[in-house]
């Protein structure tokens, strides 16, 4: 096992991984930029080392720096947390070139998901259920017709290079493909350096459901259920539960199975989420994220396990703590991301802390790196806290989280509790009956409403 990790990270999910290795006997390395000398992440770590300036560029994504770092500190292991260098496949190889561990999936792996074509492609092979669409990347318009006329409209024309939303447009008609592959087209190279794009069946009101998985690296693997994460505006999730209000045990088992086993079989080390769009009883396959994930918490707070202490034990060589049927499901988790925003625009709005309280009691977890004075630096990304609640049932968790949130008490910024508090009214997430367009069209109601 490493004695001393290196946590290339900031904010909640440092101070989450910093947790997971006091826990484990692990010494700690905070990094930080020198916008964050004053952050918690530091402050909490048993050690903390300068990095560079305020933009992320010259601090929390340079690679010489963060292995300096290591060098400096004689870190084993580097944490990366989400975002920043989680899923760069040559930070992956510079580590291990310099004979330190990654804490996470291999470079091949990061690669291989990282481009969504081949993702499509490996998956599709390894029997995971997918959109219908064009076979691989489509070279041009012409191609483009043909698959629209055979697949049937609407479709979506995506970048390969893209992901979460980014290059993706939608033909609703034949006479829409001209514009809307050239605009993918161009969006992928501008924003990516690569044009390539795929064509897939458009689905209209599907629910973003994802697996998580763990695999060991040695070809076994588990996967840990479903998080419904269609609760999202501009492809930022705001809401995530665990299970999914609307999968079976049958479905669960049977998608899971599918999922643990595809990524068995390449070797898969460490957390992985594979996500899906779900419409009228079906998967179908979207994207692998090769990282721990923002809303790991829920699916933690449901079967009782460490995701991070998984994360390294693998790291470390070392077999998965559990196996498939020790896994079982307790009650119902719901997160719901804070973020230093001003409620209907989603401004940013970073500043100083002037008052901190944060809930507690039965089912309670609040993930975040605030403290009374620090101030919100507006450097970064603008989730403070996760609130994750959990209950005996949906019921219980909602209760939970509408009772936590009036304990909640955050001045001197903005941020996006008022939002939680009218989701919190509304049947449809009281019931669960929502789908991935479902927050943007509330909110666009909600507007018109407000402004006449
Ligand atoms: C889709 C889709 C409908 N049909 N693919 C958006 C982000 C990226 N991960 C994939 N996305 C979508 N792909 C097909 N074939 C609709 C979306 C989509 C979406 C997906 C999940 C959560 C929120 C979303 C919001 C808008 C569009």
């Amino acid at each position: 096992m490493f004695d001393k990790i290196l946590i290339a990270n900031r904010g909640e999910i440092a101070l989450r991984v910093i947790r997971a290795c006091r826990e484990m006997g692990i010494a700690s390395v905070a990094v930080h930029s020198t916008a964050d000398s004053d952050a918690m992440h530091v402050r909490m770590a048993d050690e903390s080392i300068c990095i560079g300036p305020a933009p992320s560029p010259q601090s929390y994504l340079s690679i010489p720096s963060i292995i300096s770092a290591c060098e400096i500190t004689g870190a084993q292991a580097i944490h990366p947390g989400y975002g920043f260098l989680s899923e760069n496949a040559n930070f992956v190889q510079v580590v291990e070139d310099h004979d330190l561990s990654f804490i996470g999936p291999r470079a091949e792996h990061i690669r291989v998901m990282g481009d969504k074509i081949t993702a499509k492609d490996t998956m599709k092979d390894l029997g995971v259920p997918c959109v219908p669409g064009s076979d691989g990347g489509v070279p041009d318009l012409e191609a483009a017709k043909r698959i629209g006329a055979e697949i049937g409209y609407p479709v979506i024309i995506k970048a390969t290079a893209g992901g979460g939303g980014r290059g993706m447009k939608v033909a609703q008609t034949a006479d829409d493909m001209e514009q809307a592959f050239m605009t993918a087209r161009a969006e992928g190279k501008a924003a990516f350096g690569n044009p390539e794009v795929y064509i897939e069946k458009y689905l209209t009101t599907p629910r973003h459901i994802e697996i998580q998985v763990f695999g060991d690296g040695q070809g076994n693997a588990v996967h840990l259920g479903e998080r419904d994460c269609s609760l999202q505006r501009r492809h930022q999730k705001v809401f995530e539960e665990a299970p999914g209000p609307c999968i079976t045990p049958e479905e669960r088992a049977k998608i899971g199975k599918v999922c643990a086993d595809a990524v068995a079989r390449i070797n898969y080390a460490g957390a992985g989420t594979i996500e899906f769009l779900y419409e009228n009883g079906e998967f179908y396959f979207i994207e692998m994220n090769t990282r721990l994930q923002v809303e790991h918490p829920v699916t933690e707070a449901i079967f009782g396990v460490d995701l991070v202490r998984e994360q390294i034990r693998v790291a470390a060589g070392m077999p998965l703590s559990f196996s498939q049927e020790d896994l079982q499901i307790n009650g119902h988790a719901i997160e719901v991301r804070i973020n230093a925003e001003k409620v209907p625009t989603f401004a940013p709005c970073p500043g100083k802390i002037t008052q901190y309280h944060t809930p507690g009691g039965l089912g309670i977890r609040m993930d975040s790196a605030l403290y009374q004075g620090y101030s919100i630096p507006p450097y970064y990304d603008s989730l403070i806290g996760k609130l994750i609640v959990h209950g005996r049932d949906r019921e219980e968790a909602l209760a939970r989280l509408n009772r936590a949130l009036g304990e909640l008490i955050v001045d001197g910024v903005d941020t996006t509790v008022p939002l939680f508090e009218a989701l919190l009214q509304e049947k449809d997430v009281l019931t669960g009956d929502y789908n991935i367009h479902w927050l943007e069209k509330w909110l666009d109601e909600a507007l018109t409403n407000s402004t006449g």
